[in-house]
């Protein structure tokens, strides 16, 4: 049966504020955890990763988990362990523990962010386009991270039969605000179509997907993503002509736009706190 109760940690993050709008629409009901307060929702777990009792409670009797707790941006190797590395295998021993089957992971374009982009004019030809099998790159500690939980997915599938679907999420924002952002962008409408396909396919072991939408400029191969029943509905191109006119197109000499985690291969964004 499809899942109904679903655990969002990260809730009060910039993705899970947008997903805790869009997901009820496809009939969940959402059990939200995060370390920040969540203001106005009450029930709302306040809890850190590392807090294990919390994480047990928290998914007793979800009947799968979007998980997009944890440090979104470069920092420390120290903070990038606790958070993301301890944090994400807390999470999946709560989910094992607990007999929880299936598991959305937000793993992010920086796992592969070494990888050359594709040059010359977009559209680009499927044969151009970053197979999901091309080998980690990770740009960041953060990357690597994500590398970390991809791995971890697998082994927890092989190894125990929890189900995930790791997506490598490109840029989920309202809108593209950068000319690498009109390759890699997924629309919040479609980041909600894709969570959904990814809860609710059938026999998804542990599959790794891009996450984007349907863009002119596209980069990377959405089959894998499409064969879970992802219909993508938008495309950044809507945006191009107003961010090409402020910055111009990509330059093929500059550092910042030879790959596809784009400047967090220079100059990474670096986590606040
Ligand atoms: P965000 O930084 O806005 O939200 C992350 C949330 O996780 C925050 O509310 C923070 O309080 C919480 N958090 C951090 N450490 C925690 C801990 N130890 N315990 C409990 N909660 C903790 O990030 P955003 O943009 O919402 O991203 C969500 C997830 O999706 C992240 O895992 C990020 O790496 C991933 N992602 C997001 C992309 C995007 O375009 N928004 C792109 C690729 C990946
Ligand atoms: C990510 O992984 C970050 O979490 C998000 O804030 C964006 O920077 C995104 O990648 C991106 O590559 O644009």
């Amino acid at each position: 049966p499809a899942p109904r109760t679903l655990l969002l940690t990260g809730a009060a993050g910039g993705l899970g504020t947008l997903m805790r709008g869009l997901l009820p629409a496809y009939g969940y009901e959402l059990r939200l955890f995060d370390a920040t307060p969540i203001e106005g929702v009450p029930d709302a777990v306040t809890a850190d990763l590392a807090d294990k009792d919390a994480l047990r409670e928290a998914v007793r009797g979800v009947d799968a988990i979007i998980h997009l707790a944890g440090i979104s941006l470069e920092a420390s190797f120290g903070k990038i362990l606790r958070a993301n590395i301890e944090g994400t295998y807390n999470l999946y021993e709560a989910a094992r523990e607990e007999g929880v089957e299936r598991i959305v992971f937000a793993s992010s374009n920086h796992a592969v962010g070494f990888t050359p982009r594709p040059r010359g004019q977009a559209p680009h030809a499927p044969s151009e386009l970053i197979p999901i099998d091309t080998p980690r790159r990770p740009d960041t500690f953060y990357g690597l991270s994500k590398c970390f939980g991809e791995d971890l997915a697998q082994l927890y599938w092989d190894l125990h039969g929890l189900e995930t679907v790791s997506v490598r999420i490109g840029s989920c924002f309202m809108e593209p605000t950068s000319v690498r952002m009109l390759s890699v962008w997924m629309s919040p409408g479609d980041g909600a179509r894709l969570f959904h396909a990814a809860l609710t396919a059938e026999h998804v072991g542990h599959t790794v997907v891009y996450g984007s939408s349907a863009n002119t400029r596209l980069w990377w191969d959405l089959t894998t993503a499409r064969s879970l029943g992802y219909e993508p509905q938008d495309d950044s191109e809507q945006y191009a002509e107003k961010l090409v006119a402020e910055q111009g197109e990509l330059d093929p000499d500059n550092p910042d736009h030879a790959h596809l985690g784009g400047h967090f291969t220079t100059n990474p964004p670096r986590w606040p706190y």
